[in-house]
């Protein structure tokens, strides 16, 4: 039997016995087998977490302690990252150097909480009188039920987990069912690394078995959650009922706009990335592709041609620039993705099926596919597909530009190309998007907000806001010469 839930700082199986194999999207060999959490381990890591919580065990530490022992995950993490990668690897299929990168992220993520943590004092406000002293403290938020994705299993969970720590939170992490292994892992190193008892929990199972508690319970106050939008509105409907805390990370279909003053070698070579990097299974992928008229023909010709040579393969092959999709159902998904798109008009000119190679052939590879004649009313457009798919639309003008790059429900990201530095500035500000590449597309820093705007999620991760997320704010009014108030005529 395995013994991989974490509740009240015990290692157990599930109370069910239940367990669940883990497959690879690259050859669907078994990688891993992990408990599978029954509603009892659910409830009972809620209220380890509530009562870590209440006792103050944890929220007793001041802010300077639990940097510490933010930073020392982070060295944790940094001595055993290529052990975890390989996990990662395994999980998503990923080429083991990308799942390098991400720890090497994770790593960065929790170094950054660290140092923010440290510095947090709240703050004194002036409030006009002599005798009064003002001040604005930030208090632990409570306990938070923290809901990961499959694509950056270890990053998206860390980028919950540190300010978590960092800010006293007590709480129950719960990974993706298809990529468990790196939170188990992580939540190994928290357990090391001296965190008290019942603060960090970890529950492993698909969200519609054991998601429920996680997002109802009157005991969690807050719910922060990564991944699909119909997931993001069943957690919000739930969390209604005692008016939880809510960040939701929700994804995007992100514009990416090609001026014809541009350099068109590197936006043509930076378009690539930004849509058939891991397969688009990025929330930031740059899918749609918007370009000028005059441009069109060239862009659209180089990116066919590029996309045509990436070379697929598994977490061990070398060579390889990009892996599978993550399972079975999700390439039926964007087969169906595409199937739509033909069926709207759209013009396949490269992919849009499965690889026919003998080595990929168990697993999930999807071909880098691109639609030409692409409108913003079709679905292909406007749908995420979370596949390896560019769509391509063309404009004229910068404010058909603007307009297309805007005429979506999402607002996660979006990136701009053009050689004039007035133009780039007018674009970045009048799209609607919580993060704006200007002439790049893709990099982000632990020390800047990520985040969307319209039904890309609410709130913040990262940067300052993202510590904020899990802090509630306390005025705390001290009047040092107390008199009568006055108020109401003294019968
Ligand atoms: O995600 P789900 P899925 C998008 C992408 C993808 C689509 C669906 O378009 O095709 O979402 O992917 C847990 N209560 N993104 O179905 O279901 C689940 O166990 C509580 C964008 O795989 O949203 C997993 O841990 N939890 C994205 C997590 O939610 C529940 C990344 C995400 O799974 C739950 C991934 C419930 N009722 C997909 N149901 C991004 N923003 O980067 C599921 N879960």
């Amino acid at each position: 039997m395995v013994a991989t839930l974490y509740i009240n700082g015990l290692w157990r199986e599930a109370s069910d016995g239940g367990s669940h194999d883990v497959q690879s999207p690259h050859d669907q060999s078994v990688v891993a087998t992990v408990s599978q959490a029954s509603q009892t381990d659910v409830l009972d890591a809620i209220a380890a977490a509530r009562a870590s919580f209440d006792s103050g065990v944890f929220t007793s530490w001041s802010f300077k302690e639990r940097s510490e022992l933010v930073a020392k995950i982070a060295d944790l993490l940094e001595r055993d990252a290529d052990v975890i990668a390989r996990k990662e690897s395994d999980d998503t299929g990923k080429r083991f150097i990308e799942a390098q990168y991400d720890v090497a992220d994770v790593v960065a993520t929790f170094r950054h909480f660290a140092s923010l943590g440290a510095k947090e004092h709240g703050r004194s406000v002036d409030v006009g009188i002599a005798h009064v002293s003002s001040r604005i403290v930030h208090e632990p938020l409570g306990v938070a039920s923290l809901i990961g994705p499959w694509n950056y299993p270890l990053l998206q969970i860390a980028w919950k987990v540190a300010p978590a720590l960092a800010a006293g939170c007590s709480f129950i992490i719960k990974p993706s069912e298809l990529t468990p292994q790196s939170a188990i892992a992580l939540t190994k190193i928290i357990e090391e690394a001296g965190t008290p008892k019942g603060v960090a929990n970890l529950i492993l199972g698909p969200g519609s078995v054991v998601g429920s508690s996680l997002i109802s319970d009157p005991r969690v106050d807050l719910v922060s959650f990564t991944g699909g939008l119909t997931t993001g509105q069943t957690i919000m409907k739930a969390a209604a009922t005692t008016i939880k805390k809510l960040a939701l990370e929700l994804g995007g279909k992100n514009p990416h706009i090609i001026f014809a003053d541009a350099d068109l070698d590197a936006a043509i070579d930076n378009a690539v990335t930004a849509a058939f990097l891991h397969s688009g299974q990025v929330c930031s992928a740059g899918t749609r592709l918007i370009v000028e008229r005059s441009v069109h023909d060239r862009v659209v010709t180089e990116i066919v041609h590029r996309a045509g040579k990436i070379k697929l393969g598994g977490p061990n092959d070398e060579s390889a620039e990009t892996g599978p999709l993550i399972s079975k159902s999700h390439l039926a998904n964007v087969s169906t993705y595409v199937e739509k798109a033909i069926a709207e008009g759209a013009t396949l000119l490269i992919g849009g099926e499965r690889s026919d190679k003998a080595e990929h052939a168990k697993g999930w590879y999807f071909l880098p596919t691109v639609f030409d004649n692409c409108t913003s009313d079709m679905s292909c457009v406007q749908d995420e597909s979370f596949g390896p798919i560019m769509t391509v639309e063309i404009f004229d003008t910068e404010a058909q530009a603007i307009a297309i790059g805007n005429d979506t429900v999402f607002g996660l990201s979006g990136g701009l190309w053009s050689g004039d530095s007035q133009k780039c500035a007018r674009v970045a500000s009048a799209l609607r998007h919580g993060t704006i590449w200007v002439n790049d597309f893709g990099p982000y820093r632990p020390a800047a907000e990520w985040g969307g705007y319209k039904q890309s999620g609410i709130g913040r991760e990262l940067g300052e806001h993202g510590l904020g997320e899990y802090l509630e704010i306390k005025h705390i009014w001290t009047n040092n010469a107390p008199s009568r108030s006055g108020w109401f005529k003294d019968l």
